[in-house]
């Protein structure tokens, strides 16, 4: 069974099917988006429990004790960190291959990917400070730039002229970028004229079909993220069942 609401503390735990692919998710988790980016792209079968990550019930940190989402859960398997995840799927699904078979190539999207751990902190920074801490945003453009120039030198995606498991790995925190630009009238976080291929990446990835599976729009990105500034994370913005 495929759930849409979040379950709370106390909740029973929906009954696990033999066989079945499990994600524990939440909808507007950008670390959980890479797994659904992954699993929507190779047209994985299985099923979505969203968790309540401010109430989270007992049998979801029985399977996570560091009580994040995603987890993937298969049988007598469970799989957490979005990383881990997301390179579980493209070894176990290898039609869609993401992930560059050349040792080098694969070497170099690692080293971008450990870079944009960073990228979030600074992005977190500047969303926080709403692009008025002109230290916060300068970081963030300055870990931008290493990954216009790979779009620059690539092609259309990370992945050249496909997508790879590095586009999918950043692409949760790009889509959010425009609630960035919304909520910021004074400076636009994300110029076209400093950053032109992400730009015209972004667009070209809103068309894949994993993304159009897995994307919010701005405005219910905002209202997620004004509930969950408030306190009181809305999980469920928008669904009746
Ligand atoms: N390093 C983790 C981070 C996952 C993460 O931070 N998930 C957030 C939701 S977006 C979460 O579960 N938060 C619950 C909490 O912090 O208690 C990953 O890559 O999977």
């Amino acid at each position: 069974m495929s759930t849409l609401k979040s379950y709370a503390k106390g909740t029973e735990m929906p009954a696990l099917t033999p066989g079945k692919l499990r994600l524990y998710s939440m909808r507007f988790c950008p670390f959980a988006q890479r797994t659904r980016l992954v699993l929507a792209h190779k047209n994985i079968e299985f099923e979505t429990v969203n968790v309540d990550l401010k109430e989270k019930p007992e049998w979801f940190l029985e399977r996570n004790p560091l009580g994040l989402v995603p987890v993937l859960e298969q049988d007598d398997k469970i799989i957490y960190e979005s990383a881990v995840t997301c390179d579980y799927l493209d070894d176990v699904y290898p039609e869609n291959k993401l992930t560059p078979s050349d040792p080098y190539s694969k070497a170099r999207d690692r080293i971008l990917m450990e870079m944009f751990s960073k990228l979030v902190t600074h992005y977190y920074g500047t969303f926080r400070s709403k692009g008025k801490d002109p230290e916060a945003l300068e970081s963030m453009w300055k870990n931008m730039l290493p990954f216009e120039k790979a779009i620059a030198e690539r092609g259309t995606y990370f992945g050249g002229d496909k997508p790879s498991m590095l586009d999918f790995f950043v692409w949760p925190w790009f889509e959010r970028m425009a609630v960035m630009v919304a909520m910021m009238s004074e400076v636009n976080p994300f110029p076209a004229e400093k950053f032109p291929k992400l730009t015209a990446w972004v667009e070209v990835m809103k068309t894949l079909p994993a993304v159009k599976e897995t994307m919010f729009d701005t405005t219910t990105h905002l209202i997620f993220l004004q509930s969950n500034a408030a306190g009181k994370p809305n999980y469920d913005i928008g669904l009746t069942m």
